[in-house]
């Protein structure tokens, strides 16, 4: 643990995360100063207009400032000043098992999955992370016992240092985050930063994502697998089994499609290296449900099969949910904001959607991508008009598929807002017809 006690410590980024550091900070005894780019923070703590012009001994930053390019950061690194995450200011102050889960997609299944076994299981369970709930914000109610589950974006490792899991499991590794980190090459840096190439770390890798498979740092490496493998987790019978013991059987799980069954693997494996008996896993692998917006289906519109993927902002994610539920009858609605993709990979498969519809900003280059393979797609302008033309021509037999491969923010505020608002116009009263 850090000896914060009387420093000066600069916390950048006032979200979640920033409070929670503060709060934490300030309880074990530092002086606290705030910056944020957008807002003075109005609260306890000072407030700085020009942290420049001040000495800290620490600055913690928040996952959302983006790190290349940054002048204030820039500033203190030149200067010597000591910069940290706010993971690592968390994981300082955790006691207890830390898991830490990452990868491009499934990494909140993971999480959520991982802490329901542990709960059941009679642990002290924290479940937080990128999840929303900052590890500063749970980091002081931990002990020896605790197992701390914490969800990992590339986010909130740029910046990371000392954050060392215990248990360290990458999902799947596939170019998103391009805008933010300028290149694949360095966004898969900078996920290989949960590894900590210590010997007593426990690393949980995806044998069947030849990009993971290939990161094993030690001999503690847990692979989990669909196929069959001489040890760790893997799918045999129909059963999931790790090493010679049956844990679930496949017809026991709540969440479908292959990208699922890897993250219930994923969460075995977890499950098993922190000692959980194989029942308990079984009964929560058994009992869980998948958190919104990933893949969930929210009913019939005039017949057709409505399913809501809106937390699928890259390629991979959406080509797993076509994968998942087959290009039979599917009308498929991509856009948004793009975060520097191409399309190609979606249209280059020969799948024969019933229908594609591009929206929103990144729509008239989608649009364009499909034409050149020979689609006829459909273009609106936001994903609401696409939304209320689908509902108005849906027919029956056809899968309804929201799964974008783009951020939300060109329209808004998260994705899990723009989940909430295609299940209203689909399900709900708003019938207003807005074209333009
Ligand atoms: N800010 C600046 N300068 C900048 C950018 C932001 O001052 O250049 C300020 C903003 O004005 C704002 C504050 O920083 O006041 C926001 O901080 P933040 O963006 O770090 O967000 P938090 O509220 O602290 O939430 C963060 C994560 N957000 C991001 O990584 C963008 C949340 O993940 C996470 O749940 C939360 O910490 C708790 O750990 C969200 C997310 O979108 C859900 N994550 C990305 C994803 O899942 O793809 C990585």
């Amino acid at each position: 643990m850090m000896n914060l006690r009387g420093k000066n410590v600069l916390v950048y980024g006032m979200g979640i995360s920033g409070q929670a550091a503060c709060k934490l900070l300030h309880d074990n005894g530092a002086c606290v100063s705030t910056y944020d780019d957008e807002k003075r923070f109005e609260g306890y703590f000072a407030s700085e207009s020009n942290p420049m012009l001040k000495k800290y001994d620490l600055v913690v930053v928040s996952p959302g400032i983006k790190v290349i390019g940054n002048q204030l950061i820039s500033h203190f690194v030149m200067t010597g000043t000591k910069v940290i995450s706010e993971l690592d200011l968390g994981y300082l102050f955790c006691k207890g098992t830390v898991i830490g889960i990452t990868g491009t997609n499934g990494k909140t299944t993971v999480t959520s999955l991982v802490g329901n076994i542990a709960k059941l299981a009679g642990r002290k369970t924290f479940v937080c992370g990128n999840i929303g709930l900052p590890l500063s914000s749970v980091a002081s109610q931990t002990d020896e016992e605790s197992v701390i589950v914490c969800e990992v974006s590339n986010f909130q490792l740029e910046l990371s240092s000392y954050f060392k899991a215990d248990i360290a499991c990458i999902l799947n590794l596939a170019p998103d985050h391009i805008d933010r980190h300028g290149s694949y090459q360095e966004y898969l840096k900078v996920k290989s930063k949960i590894l900590s190439h210590t010997r007593n770390q426990r690393v949980i890798l995806n044998y069947d994502d030849d990009v993971v498979a290939r990161m094993q740092v030690n001999k503690k490496s847990l692979f989990f697998s669909k196929r069959i493998l001489n040890k760790g987790v893997f799918v045999k019978n129909n059963y999931i089994f790790h090493n010679k013991n049956k844990i679930v059987p496949l017809s026991e799980l709540t969440l479908f499609g292959e990208k699922n069954l890897e993250n219930v693997m994923a969460a075995v494996a977890i499950a098993v290296s922190i000692k959980i008996k194989g029942p308990v896993i079984r009964e929560a692998v058994g009992s869980f449900k998948a958190p919104p917006h990933r893949l969930s289906y929210l009913g019939q519109v005039n017949g057709a099969d409505v399913f809501d993927d809106s937390k699928a902002t890259n390629i991979s994610s959406t080509l797993s949910a076509v994968g998942s539920l087959g290009d039979r009858g599917m009308v498929l609605m991509l856009g948004g904001l793009n975060k520097d993709f191409k399309f190609d990979e979606i249209f280059n498969k020969g799948w024969n959607f019933d229908r594609l519809i591009c929206f929103g900003e990144a729509g008239p280059e989608i649009f364009e991508c499909a034409k050149s393979y020979g689609y006829e797609p459909m273009l609106f302008p936001t994903m609401k008009s696409a939304s209320y033309y689908l509902k108005a021509n849906a027919q029956p037999g056809q899968k309804i598929l929201l799964s974008p491969a783009c951020a939300s923010f060109d329209e808004f505020a998260s994705y899990a807002v723009r989940g909430e608002v295609f299940k209203e116009i689909m399900f709900g009263a708003i019938e207003q017809i807005e074209m333009s």
